[in-house]
């Protein structure tokens, strides 16, 4: 019989980093809230997580790399909203969000999750912050515990 592994979706005693994009405020605090409720719904400590604002997504992975090679925590969850409405740069912003976060996330090992959403218009946006969807940063902070669940047996 094949072994399998899976993550728990047990948060208790983990440490985690988080990420949140300035640029969008009133999306990416939606988001952040949605990802702090997720991870201590699931048994997390307030005092075990650790939220650090950076001006926008671009800047999201340098500050995902600081994190996650600092041994403090146990993943890293990056929050921004990048809305293509708003920019003529949509596709360098959040296409360098989401390679420098995989970059980060690969050569620290260290989890680091990509809870940036990437829409066409504000309303899109809205949605995903928990109106209409439900809300992306809850479920980056729970694909966070997943995960670091995982890594622990691998
Ligand atoms: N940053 C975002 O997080 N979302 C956006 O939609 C966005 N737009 O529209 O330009 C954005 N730009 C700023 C960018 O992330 C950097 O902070 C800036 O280019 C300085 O490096």
């Amino acid at each position: 019989m094949a072994q399998e592994i899976h993550g728990a979706l047990q948060a208790e005693g983990l440490k985690f980093g988080l990420i949140v994009s300035r640029f969008n405020e009133f999306i990416t605090s939606k988001l952040r809230d949605g990802a702090l409720d997720a991870l201590v719904r699931h048994g997390a400590d307030e005092e075990d997580i650790t939220v650090v604002w950076v001006p926008g997504a671009f800047e999201l992975p340098l500050a995902a790399q600081a994190m996650a090679r600092s041994g403090k925590y146990d993943a890293v969850i990056a929050i921004g909203a990048v809305i293509r409405g708003s920019t003529p740069h949509f596709d360098f912003v959040a296409g360098e969000a989401a390679k420098g976060l995989a970059k980060a996330g690969m050569d620290s090992g260290v989890p680091v999750i990509f809870g940036v959403v990437t829409c066409e218009t504000l309303e899109d946006a809205v949605e995903r912050a928990g109106t209409r969807m439900p809300n992306r940063g809850f479920e980056a902070g729970v694909t966070a515990i997943e995960i670091t669940n995982v890594m622990r047996q691998l």
